[in-house]
C-alpha cells in the first residue's frame, strides 16, 4: 500500500470514527472519563469482573459492563477470573440462585424487598475482600442493575458505599408503535418504520438488537409491534414467523412482544361470517389463533385493542359491548398468562355531547366487569394528546378496574420531531394530579401503580416516537423523551428534572457550564410550546389531518368534533369551552373536590381557563391583563422562550460535537420560526373575534391572516 492509500485509508477511519457521534448512540455513549482523579477513583473499585451464571442475559449484562467500562475508565476488565480467588474490588454479578451462599446471603434483606425484576448494587466485604455485586431475583433484574450501575458513572456518582434497591412500581412498560406493515408510521416523523417486515425473518437488523438494549437500559418490558389501526394480516402465519423473529431477540433483554389485534379478523383472515364475540366460532376462532401465537412465541404478552373508534370495527358492531369484546380475548390468552390491553380512546359521531366526555360515559358503566387480565387502556387527556390536557376523568372514576396510562411520545400535536419539547414534565403534570377519588393525595401515579386500589395488574405505554433515523427520533432532543418515559414507567414518582439531568449527562456531557442551561431549558421547553401554541386551556386548533402548524380556522369537516372551532368557540362575547355546570359540565366526571375547582372561574387554574369555561375578552387574569391582552402576552411569550432556548443552545458550542450541535441548532431554528408562525396565525384569526389590539409587547405580524390560511401542508409527515 502506498502512502497516498494509507492517508485515505487513515482519513476513513477518522471519518468512521466521527459516525460515534450521529446519535445512534442514544444516552449510552459511555464517553471516556478526562477528569484523571475521578476516573482512577472509579478503577480503584472496579479491578475484576466476576459474572455467575451464563444465561444469555448474564452474558448481555456482562458484555455492557465490559463496553461501558472500557469506554469510560479505558481499560478492559477480565471476565472471567477463577471464582473461588476473589480479590479485592471486584465486582460481582449474578442472580440470587446463581450467586454463591455466602454473597446471597448477605443480601437477603435486599432480597425480601425486591420483585421479579428489580435490582441490587450493593458494596459488600466479604472475607476481608470489598466487593460491588449487581444481582436480582431473575436474570433481568440483574441486567437492569447493570444499566443503572453503569449510568452511576455515566452521571459521575460515587460508587463508594454502594447500597441501591430498585424495582418496578408498574408491571407492564410498554412501547406503542403506530407502525404500519407497508412501513409507514401513522404520527412517525422519525423517517421509516425500523421493522423491515420484508426481510424479516431472515434478516435481522442490527438496530433489533440496539433497540431492545436500549429499552433494557431503561427498563421497557414490551413492545406493541403495529399499528392500533391494525391489519390483520399481522396475525397470519407469514407474519407471525417474522413477529417470532423479533420477540426471539428481544427475550434476553426481558421484552416482550404484543400485537394489536383487528377485531374483525376472524372474517378478514379466519373466512368467518361473523366477528361477534358471543358467536362460538368467533371464541374458538381466537383460542385457536392465541395457541398458535403461544406455540412459537410462548412469553407473548398479549393483543393491545381499539375497537368502535375512528371506524375501526369493534364489538357494538354487532350490538355488544366493551365488556364482551375484551372479556373473550382476555379468556383466550388467559391460559397462557397473557394480557389483553383495551383502550378507551373512543369518541362517537352519533353522540352529539362533548367529545371529552364520550369515554367516561361509555366506560365507567362497566366498571368490574373487565376479566382479571384486562388493562384498560386511557389516554392522559380525555380529548388527544394536545400540549396540555386536565387529567383524564376516568383514573378518578374505575376503582374497580386496573387503568393503564397512554402517553404519546411521538410528537402528533407537538411540532412533530422538529420542535424540542421535553415531554417527562408534561408526563408528570399528569401523574402528579389529584384525583380526589379518595380524598387528598389520590394522584393518578397511584391510581396507575395500583397503590390507591391495590392493583396487581398496572401497566404504562407510550407511544412511540422511534423511527429508521439514525439518530432514531428524527431529533437527538426527543431521544430524551423515549428515555424520560422508560424511566417514569418504572418509577412514575422520578423527577422530571431528575430525568433531565441523567439523561444530559449520559448522552452529552457531565460539564456543569452544560449540564445546567441545557437542563433548564428542557425543563421550560413544553410551557413554551403551550405559550406559542395553546396558551390558557385553548386545544386542538391545529391545522386538521396531519395536524402541523395552526389551522383554528378550520370549520368545513364533516364531524364538528374534527374541527378546531369547535374546540375554542371563538365569539364577539370570548372564547373557550364551556365545560362548566352551565354548559357541557364534563366537570361533573371528576370527584367534587377537583368538579368545584375547575367549575368556579376564581379557581380554576388559568392553564386550564379555556378548556373549562368560555371567558370574555375582557376578563382580568390574575395578573390584572385582560384575557385578550394576557393571550397575546403568551403567545410572545412561547416564542422569547424558543428564541432563549436557541440563544442557549449556541453557547454550547464548545461541549457538544459538531454533528449533533448543528442538527438541534437547526431544528431550534425551525422551531423559532414556527413559534412566531403560530403566534402570528392565532393572534390575528381570535383578533377577528376580540376586535382588539395587539398589546404593547407583542411583535405585529408580517403575514396576513389570509396568507396563514392559504398555507397547504400535502405531504406533511405521519398523516
Ligand atoms: C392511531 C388520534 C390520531 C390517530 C390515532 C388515534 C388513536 O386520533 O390522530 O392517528 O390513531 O388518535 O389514538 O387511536
Amino acid at each position: 500500500m502506498n502512502r497516498y492509500r494509507l492517508l485515505i485509508l487513515f482519513l476513513c477511519i477518522i471519518n468512521l470514527n466521527s459516525f460515534a457521534k450521529d446519535g445512534y448512540k442514544l444516552w449510552l455513549q459511555y464517553d471516556f472519563i478526562e477528569n484523571e482523579s475521578l476516573r482512577k477513583e472509579y478503577q480503584s473499585h472496579i479491578k475484576r469482573l466476576i459474572p455467575f451464571g451464563d444465561s444469555e442475559t448474564i452474558n448481555i449484562g456482562l458484555n455492557e459492563l465490559e463496553r461501558g467500562l472500557s469506554g469510560m475508565l479505558g481499560e478492559v476488565y477480565l471476565s472471567k477470573v477463577n471464582k473461588s480467588n476473589i480479590n479485592d474490588y471486584v465486582l460481582v454479578l449474578g442472580s440470587k440462585a446463581s450467586l454463591s451462599h455466602d454473597i446471597s446471603s448477605l443480601l437477603e434483606k435486599e432480597f425480601n424487598t425486591i420483585n421479579e425484576e428489580g435490582f441490587i448494587i450493593k458494596s459488600i466485604t466479604l472475607k476481608g475482600k470489598k466487593q460491588i455485586v449487581i444481582s436480582g431475583k431473575t436474570d433481568v433484574g440483574v441486567l437492569y442493575g447493570v444499566f443503572n450501575f453503569l449510568r452511576l458513572i455515566q452521571t459521575n456518582k460515587s460508587i463508594k458505599n454502594l447500597s441501591i434497591v430498585d424495582a418496578p412500581k408498574l408491571k407492564v412498560r410498554v412501547l406503542n408503535h403506530w407502525d404500519n406493515l407497508d412501513r409507514t408510521v401513522e404520527r412517525g416523523y422519525s423517517g421509516a418504520s425500523i421493522w423491515d417486515w420484508h426481510r424479516l425473518p431472515d434478516y435481522i437488523d442490527q438496530r433489533y438488537i440496539d433497540y431492545a438494549r436500549a429499552n433494557a437500559s431503561i427498563g421497557i418490558n414490551g413492545t406493541v409491534l403495529n399499528n392500533v389501526n391494525a391489519n390483520a394480516l399481522i396475525l397470519t402465519p407469514q407474519y407471525l414467523e417474522k413477529v417470532k423473529a423479533l420477540a426471539n431477540i428481544f427475550r434476553p433483554y426481558g421484552i416482550k412482544v404484543y400485537l394489536t389485534a383487528r377485531f374483525s379478523a376472524p372474517i378478514e383472515i379466519g373466512g368467518l361470517k361473523t366477528a361477534d364475540p358471543l358467536d362460538a366460532g368467533v371464541i374458538n376462532w381466537w383460542k385457536d389463533k392465541t395457541a398458535e401465537i403461544y406455540k412459537s412465541i410462548p412469553d407473548f404478552g398479549g393483543f393491545l385493542v381499539k375497537a368502535n373508534s375512528e371506524g375501526q370495527p369493534g364489538p357494538q358492531n354487532y350490538d355488544r359491548n366493551h365488556v364482551d369484546g375484551a372479556n373473550m380475548m382476555a379468556e383466550a390468552v388467559a391460559p397462557f398468562g397473557g394480557i389483553v390491553m383495551w383502550r378507551a380512546f373512543v369518541y362517537s359521531e352519533h353522540d352529539a355531547n362533548d367529545r371529552a366526555k364520550q369515554a367516561y360515559t361509555e366506560f365507567v358503566p362497566y366498571d368490574g366487569q373487565f376479566k382479571d387480565n384486562v388493562l384498560i387502556q386511557v389516554k392522559n387527556g380525555a380529548i388527544d394528546f394536545q400540549p396540555r390536557e386536565p387529567f383524564h376523568p376516568m383514573f378518578g372514576a374505575m376503582p374497580k378496574t386496573p387503568l393503564m396510562m397512554e402517553f404519546q411520545i411521538t410528537q402528533e400535536y407537538l411540532g412533530c420531531s422538529t420542535h424540542s419539547v421535553f415531554l417527562p414534565t408534561m408526563y408528570k403534570e399528569v401523574l402528579d394530579a389529584d384525583t380526589y377519588r379518595k380524598g387528598k393525595a389520590s394522584t393518578v401515579a397511584k391510581v396507575i401503580d395500583g397503590t390507591l386500589d391495590n392493583k396487581k395488574l398496572t401497566g404504562m405505554a407510550g407511544v412511540s416516537n422511534i423511527g429508521a433515523d439514525r439518530n432514531w427520533t428524527g431529533n437527538v432532543f426527543l431521544q430524551a423523551n423515549w428515555y424520560g418515559f422508560g424511566r417514569l414507567a418504572w418509577n412514575p414518582y422520578l423527577t422530571s428534572e431528575n430525568i433531565a439531568d441523567e439523561w444530559i449527562k449520559s448522552t452529552f456531557s457531565n460539564a456543569n457550564d452544560f449540564v445546567q442551561p441545557v437542563k433548564e431549558f428542557m425543563l421550560a421547553s413544553l410551557e413554551a410550546t403551550v405559550n406559542y401554541m395553546t396558551p390558557l386551556g385553548l386545544h386542538h386548533i391545529m391545522a386538521t389531518g396531519h395536524h402541523y402548524g395552526p389551522g383554528p380556522w378550520v370549520s368545513n369537516l364533516s364531524r364538528p368534533e374534527w374541527n378546531p372551532v369547535y374546540y375554542h368557540k371563538a365569539d364577539a362575547q370570548g372564547i373557550g369551552f364551556d365545560r362548566s355546570t352551565s354548559g357541557s359540565n364534563a366537570v361533573e366526571q371528576y370527584a367534587p373536590e377537583v368538579a368545584k375547582m375547575f367549575n368556579d372561574l376564581n379557581t380554576c387554574p388559568e392553564e386550564f381557563l379555556l378548556w373549562f369555561h368560555h371567558v370574555a375578552w375582557d376578563y382580568k387574569l390574575k395578573n390584572g391583563k385582560t384575557l385578550w391582552d394576557g393571550m397575546a402576552l403568551k403567545y410572545q411569550e412561547g416564542v422569547n422562550q424558543v428564541e432563549a432556548m436557541l440563544k442557549t443552545w449556541n453557547a454550547m458550542k464548545p461541549y457538544v460535537d459538531f454533528q449533533r450541535y448543528n442538527e438541534v441548532k437547526m431544528l431550534l431554528n425551525i422551531q423559532y420560526k414556527e413559534a412566531k408562525w403560530w403566534r402570528d396565525a392565532c393572534l390575528l384569526y381570535f383578533q377577528q373575534y376580540s376586535k382588539k389590539t395587539l398589546p404593547k409587547g407583542v411583535e405585529a405580524p408580517t403575514k396576513t391572516l389570509n396568507y396563514f390560511e392559504s398555507l397547504k401542508f400535502p405531504f406533511a409527515p405521519g398523516n
